[in-house]
């Protein structure tokens, strides 16, 4: 199997919740049939790989059982597996992740960056296979009230450093990791700009970007209606492309999305035109996250005249999704 940790070209994973409750696939996919046939379609769309999740990260969610978890996410991956297409498996459990990595799993993504469960390092180090280290809080039922930051970026890049060094420390092999800014986990909508804008410093860590923006809920305030009240996930897939090819003309190694082929298709348009990297004289570009919130401002303002949400709406301080 190619080493997708190593690849040249920028990595699509595609999402696959079969959970009752996530954000935006939540209860679509919870048949056997129904997921897998989702899987092969998002491969067939040009994914690199599915990332199969049992239970929903949203914020809010109440956790699931490891064996609830693993009941729904085992005979997932076990016929990808055996349809030849590579799996992650969306767990921070070390239990789910050893009996779906035995059923074939290829990748361990961790939205708890390892902290969630202090056995799941062994797993990862004795399967010897890809770890995702997301930047994490807490869990879902926590995250809102832990998302304080005086400079996110910074914060972020310090906090997932030090995962990095826990995961060495426990004899993970250093081109097993990758990292994650983990958008929407104890962020605002404001974080979630200023890690999109200022994502090569998190690329100088050295090890590769997972960018997981799709559908999530800055996404909707930023495109809100009139009235201020934010676009539904279904309309969230433009603004999910721009962000994923931008995330990786900023160095990001591969984007978690939804809709594979709207972001596999742009990402060709990209290496078509040479993979050009956002660049400026004096280096990597370091934007700060004001043209987001010019943008943001001036719905806010459009707004304003009639939408009670249009604040609400432009801090991400509300919301049922992520
Ligand atoms: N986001 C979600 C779930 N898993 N994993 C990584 N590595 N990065 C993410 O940003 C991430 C994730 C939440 O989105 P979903 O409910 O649509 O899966």
């Amino acid at each position: 199997m190619t080493d997708l940790v190593r690849a040249e070209t920028p990595v699509v994973m595609g999402v696959l919740n079969v959970t009752p409750d996530s954000f935006s696939d939540g209860g679509r996919y919870a048949d056997l049939d129904a997921a897998v046939a989702h899987g092969v379609r998002l491969r067939a769309d040009g994914a690199d790989l599915i990332d199969v999740g049992g239970e929903s990260t949203r914020p809010g969610a109440e956790r699931v059982d490891a064996e609830t978890e693993t009941a729904r996410v085992l005979p997932v991956v076990r016929e990808l597996s055996a349809a030849g297409i590579v799996v992650s498996i969306d767990t921070s459990r070390a239990r789910v992740a050893e009996a779906v990595l035995a059923a074939g799993a290829y990748l361990v993504n961790d939205v708890s960056g390892g902290l969630a469960d202090p056995d799941m390092a062994r797993v990862v180090r004795d399967a010897g296979c890809p770890w995702v280290l997301m930047h994490w809080r807490g869990h879902s039922r926590e995250m809102r009230e832990l998302a304080t930051y005086t400079d996110v970026v910074t914060e972020v890049r310090d906090e997932l450093s030090r995962r990095v060094d826990a995961a060495l420390a426990a004899g993970v092999a250093a081109d097993r990791i990758v990292v994650d800014p983990g958008l929407g986990f104890a962020k605002t909508a404001a974080h979630n700009w200023a890690l999109s804008a200022r994502l090569p410093e998190l690329v100088d860590l050295g090890f590769p970007v997972l960018f997981g923006a799709s559908r999530k809920s800055y996404l909707g305030r930023l495109l809100a209606d009139a009235a201020g009240e934010p676009r539904p996930t279904a309309g969230r897939e433009a603004a999910t492309v721009a962000t994923s090819v931008l995330a990786v003309a900023a160095g990001a190694w591969g984007v978690r999305v939804h809709d594979v082929r709207g972001t596999a298709d742009a990402l060709a348009v990209w290496q078509a035109t040479g993979s050009p990297r956002l660049v400026t004289a004096t280096g990597p570009r370091r934007a700060t996250a004001s043209p987001a919130e010019a943008v943001t401002r001036s719905r806010q303002a459009e707004a304003a005249t009639g939408g009670t949400r249009a604040a609400e709406a432009a801090t991400g301080a509300s919301g049922g999704d992520r």
